[in-house]
């Protein structure tokens, strides 16, 4: 989860579970829901003047009406499906694809990886690491590549993000890191 404004906190009072939602970083949130039902989440971080307007619902099904409602969905398209969409229009196919000019880490295989930085560090490359890469690409810099990457901040908004994330992810994740 991420915000793309202030602090907010996703509440599910029915099922006990809550956890703040920050701009500029991921939180994750981990429950079973063992009946079936709707469920309506409540904001619990004060957020502004529309804090009591939050609204949306948390929808348990069986895992056969599940699989029904997504063959049902009205679109076809997976998010992996459109964040490689997203990776042809923003340009980043033009360098991290085939024979480009620049040179660029190919993507493949990267998430979950352990990257080696310019500066003699290491990182894991989890949804955060690859979400910094898109915005504050300089940040942390592949070892052995130049900072030629620009900056998408202010080009790309969290749902498009979000979309690019899961493609490279759908690209392959490393073994390397046992969860
Ligand atoms: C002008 C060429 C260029 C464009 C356009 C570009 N990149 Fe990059 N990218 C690079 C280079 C060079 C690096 C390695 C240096 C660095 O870490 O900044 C890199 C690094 C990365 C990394 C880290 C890779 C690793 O092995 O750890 C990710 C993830 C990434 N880019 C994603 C993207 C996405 C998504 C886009 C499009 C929104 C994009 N890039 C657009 C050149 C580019
Ligand atoms: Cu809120």
């Amino acid at each position: 989860m991420i915000s793309q404004d202030v602090i907010h906190s996703l509440f599910l009072p029915a099922l006990r579970i809550k956890q703040d939602v920050l701009p500029g970083r991921y939180t994750q949130l981990w429950f079973q829901a063992d009946q079936v039902g709707e469920y309506l989440p409540e904001c619990a971080e004060f957020c502004g003047t529309d804090h009591s307007q939050m609204g949306g619902r948390l929808v348990v099904m069986e895992p056969a009406a599940y699989q029904q409602w997504l063959n049902g969905a009205a679109t076809d398209e997976t998010l992996a499906g459109r964040g490689a969409r997203l990776f042809r229009s923003y340009g980043c196919s033009g360098c991290h694809e085939g024979d480009s000019s620049v040179r660029a880490p190919q993507l493949a295989g990267v998430y979950g990886r352990t990257v080696p930085l310019s500066d003699g560090g290491t990182t894991i490359a989890d949804e955060s690491y690859i979400r910094d890469s898109i915005l504050m690409p300089k940040k942390q810099v592949v070892a052995g590549f130049q900072p030629l990457m620009p900056s998408f901040q202010g080009r790309i908004g969290e749902e498009d993000l979000i979309a690019l994330i899961a493609y490279i992810q759908s690209l392959g994740r490393s073994d390397e890191v046992s969860r």
